[in-house]
């Protein structure tokens, strides 16, 4: 395995609401490792097109590694053990396990490595993940590929919120206070990366599920 290195030292360069962000965590090696071990992931699990409980589909295409994928249809979103096509999900790479285990300060390691991908005209809605069992476990969120501005609220619906803009490289670890504050994505930057060919942004959110 090729090695993969943290670009800048590993303190958070940016604090939002709480949430600790590590800006170009990644270098580029690290990234296009990453997104070889994504391309590997969603072959076996392909992306899909997620569906809320209301009927409309969520614009973010999806897929997942580890123990659970967080899906979405018309029965109402929940953790799975399987991929909405049927096939397990693939296991979380072990470069993964080691980022989590570089950031997030948590003993137990991620059950669900979520994958996003946002085409230029995606966005995701403000929301909590509250689907976890466990709160104290952060989350650790990876971005890869165009920026996404990234909003972040309270834990209560409504308020004030902050926006920032996530680049490839980045690295959000959002545990405490963060760990349920509402957050979304409102626009992708297209073209702002070319680390993806064909363009668009990728997002790893590792989550500890049970
Ligand atoms: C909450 N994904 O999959 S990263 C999700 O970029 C999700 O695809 C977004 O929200 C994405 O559920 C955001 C996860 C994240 C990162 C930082 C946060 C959630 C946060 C900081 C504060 C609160
Ligand atoms: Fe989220």
């Amino acid at each position: 395995m090729k090695k993969t290195s943290f670009e800048n030292s590993l303190h958070p360069t940016v604090s939002i609401r709480g949430a600790d962000v590590y800006k170009g965590a990644l270098n580029r090696a690290a990234q296009e490792e990453l997104l070889a071990l994504v391309r590997k992931i969603v072959q076996a699990a392909p992306l899909y097109q997620p569906v809320m409980p209301s009927g409309r589909k969520m614009s973010v295409r999806m897929s997942a590694a580890g123990e659970f994928g967080w899906v979405s249809d018309a029965k109402g979103y929940r953790y799975a053990s399987v991929h909405p096509l049927g096939m397990p999900w693939p296991a979380i790479p072990e470069l993964i396990l080691r980022l989590w285990d570089q950031v997030s300060g948590c003993s137990r390691h991620p059950e669900c490595c979520l994958i996003n991908f946002y085409s230029p005209d995606a966005r995701m809605g403000m929301h909590q993940d509250n689907d976890e069992r466990d709160f104290t476990a952060p989350v650790v969120s990876i971005s890869l590929g165009d920026d996404g501005l990234f909003r972040v609220g309270n834990t209560t619906r409504g308020g004030k919120t902050e926006s920032l803009w996530l680049r490839s490289g980045d690295i959000v670890v959002l545990g405490g206070e963060a760990r349920l504050a509402h957050h979304g994505i409102d626009r992708i930057r297209a073209g702002s990366s070319d680390l993806l060919q064909n363009g668009g942004r990728l997002n790893l959110t590792l989550r500890v599920v049970t």
